[in-house]
């Protein structure tokens, strides 16, 4: 898989090497490049940015030098017609690239995304600063063709789309084979499929600063898996429902659904 990163802070998207990614990244599994969009401006100032047209407040992006910067890191033509028929005829050898621009005002990034992801074969972060891109940019690129995701990784607002990259880089490359060390930990964890948070988890010492999990936790220690599966799940259940009603409501939701189609 090929990660590309564009970027007017290359320094931002270092701390992957120390990661599993960047070690991913060593053995050939993940391939990820980080781009400076400045190599693609042409003025003394290495100008990026600009005053947003109908006024408001900070800097907009400009389209011109995010158009060269893409084109030359999803490799197409500048003219449009040459670029639509370069898209078309990837797809039609089966090759997926994906432009994901993050952004606070994007539809939410969830495990269900990041699973989508993990079969791209390219995926392209343009990491946007100041108050955005201009809205042509990602419009351009659903033009011809290619598959734009605008993603917001949470109802907060960061200064630029680094962070939330680095979020979807980690959440993307672990789901590929051979990157995460032990394949089972991709299955069982929070948010995978049955829609609860993970039961929480235990080690030795069996009894610590008085948390006693022979009297807190009996059925752990007992060696009944049928039993510790069932305690478990019901420790899910409890989590879910104290700390994310959100998820409760789209589980009785699901629910509902299945019944409806069953009578
Ligand atoms: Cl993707 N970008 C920015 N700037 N802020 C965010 C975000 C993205 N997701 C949540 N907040």
């Amino acid at each position: 898989m090929r990660l590309d990163v564009v970027t007017i802070f290359p320094d931002y998207l270092r701390v992957l090497d120390l990661s599993l990614i960047g070690k991913a990244a060593g053995t050939g599994l993940i391939d990820l490049v980080v781009h400076d969009l400045r190599d693609w401006t042409h003025d003394r100032h290495r100008t990026v940015d600009d005053t947003p047209l109908g006024g408001g407040a900070g800097m907009v992006m400009r389209p011109d030098v995010w158009g060269e910067a893409l084109d030359t890191v999803l490799d197409l033509p500048a003219d449009p017609t040459a670029a639509r028929e370069a898209v078309t005829a990837r797809r039609g050898t089966g090759t997926r690239q994906v432009l994901v621009v993050p952004t606070p005002a994007g539809e939410l990034f969830t495990q269900r995304t990041a699973e989508d992801l993990a079969h791209a074969d390219q995926v392209v972060f343009a990491c946007g600063r100041y108050e955005g891109i201009d809205a042509r940019v990602p419009e351009h690129y659903r033009e011809l063709g290619v598959e734009v995701r605008e993603l917001s990784i949470g109802d907060y607002v960061l200064n630029g789309g680094e962070a939330a990259a680095l979020v979807i880089i980690e959440a993307v490359a672990r789901l590929r084979p051979g990157v995460l060390g032990n394949p089972g930990s991709v299955v069982e964890e929070s948010h995978s499929e049955a829609g609860l948070l993970e039961y929480p988890v235990h080690t030795r010492p069996v009894a610590w600063r008085g948390h006693d999990l022979a009297v807190t936790w009996p059925g752990l220690l007992s060696g009944d898996h049928p039993r510790i599966a069932r305690e478990r799940r019901e420790q899910a259940i409890a989590r879910t429902v104290a700390r994310r009603p959100d998820m409760v409501a789209r589980l009785e939701a699901q629910r509902l659904g299945a019944g409806d189609r069953a009578a």
